[in-house]
């Protein structure tokens, strides 16, 4: 059996993880939040894709892309989150199981983080766990993808 691949996106402005807003994003930059990933990928025998934009419509194409090439999809878009008609209707539309991930807990912040336009069209949400949640999510997504295996 090949080794399932699971796309981890990261939507505008993670990038500045990091470096700036410690007290609510933590301390940890993309780059070790991805080396931690990668590593907790090998014990699971799965391989990532991890990659971030600044750019609504490139995570869109990397969603379409995710449907096709990835056996799961993990995805913290971040401001989009809230916003975004565009990445909701991208979301639906891809078959693969899919997480969606936030460093904090956006229903103990400001009113306009408390909606979200992924959580409706995706398997399961993890928030509030800081940077620890994407390895959680890793976890949770290699469970859903050799779930579906027994079930073919
Ligand atoms: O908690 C999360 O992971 C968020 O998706 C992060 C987004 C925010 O808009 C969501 O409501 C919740 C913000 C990402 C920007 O991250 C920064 C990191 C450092 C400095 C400035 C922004």
């Amino acid at each position: 059996m090949t080794t399932p691949v699971i796309f981890i996106l990261n939507g505008p402005n993670l990038n500045l993880l990091g470096v700036r807003e410690p007290a609510v994003y933590g301390h940890d930059t993309l780059e070790q939040i991805e080396q931690r990933c990668a590593s907790r990928a090998g014990k699971l025998k799965v391989e990532i894709d991890f990659r971030q934009t600044n750019t609504e419509g490139e995570l869109i194409d990397w969603v379409h892309e995710a449907n096709s090439q990835a056996q799961a999809l993990i995805l913290n878009a971040a401001g989009y989150s809230h916003t975004s008609v565009a990445l909701h209707d991208a979301l639906k539309a891809c078959s693969i199981p899919k997480i969606e991930l936030h460093i904090s807990n956006i229903h103990a912040r400001e009113a306009f983080r408390h909606k979200s336009m992924v959580s409706p069209v995706v398997t399961g949400l993890i928030c509030g766990f800081g940077t620890d949640g994407y390895v959680m999510a890793l976890d949770a997504a290699a469970r859903l993808i050799e779930k579906s295996q027994k079930n073919q």
